[in-house]
């Protein structure tokens, strides 16, 4: 399989509890390779457009609101596979429904505020990627 870059944000109910060791162990125990991270306060606009693709979702307010409520860590993550090995270390979207040992399961709070953010396909990784991160910033 080839190597990949996705994007990772840890969201603010998993920043606010001081979990982004924990998390980042999750990645690297898993094979992933964190080659880019920052810590940043999204403004609400930043928030809203990063989601703009669930726009017209019910949740889309609360959503953006949340992301920008606290600090988030964003990162990149290299390895073989690795915009789905990392949907598979988050685990599913709802904590209620995630397998266990996954990030999710282990230490989301909700639906909502369920502390990670992957991305879901190459397109979407390679937008996202550079939404925050210049070619510089990411050393593989
Ligand atoms: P993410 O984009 O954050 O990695 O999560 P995901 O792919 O597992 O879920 P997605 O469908 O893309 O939804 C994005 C985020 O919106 C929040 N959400 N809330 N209240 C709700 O029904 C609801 N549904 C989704 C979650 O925080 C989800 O991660
Ligand atoms: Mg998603």
């Amino acid at each position: 399989m080839a190597i990949e870059r996705t994007l990772s944000i840890i969201k603010p109910d998993a920043t606010r509890r001081n979990l982004t060791g924990k998390i980042n162990a999750k990645f690297e125990e898993a094979g992933l390779r964190i080659v880019a991270q920052k810590r940043l306060h999204l403004s609400l606009e930043q928030a809203g457009k990063f989601y703009e693709v669930h726009k017209d979702r019910p949740f889309y307010g609360e959503l953006c609101e949340f992301m920008a409520s606290e600090p988030v860590v964003v990162q990149v993550l290299e390895g073989e596979g690795a915009i789905a090995k990392n949907r598979e270390v988050m685990g599913a979207t709802n904590p209620a429904n995630a397998a266990d040992g996954t990030i999710r399961k282990e230490f989301a709070l909700s639906m909502g505020e369920n502390s990670v953010h992957g991305s879901d396909a190459p397109e979407t990784a390679a937008v996202e990627i550079s939404f925050f991160f210049s070619g510089l910033e990411i050393v593989g």
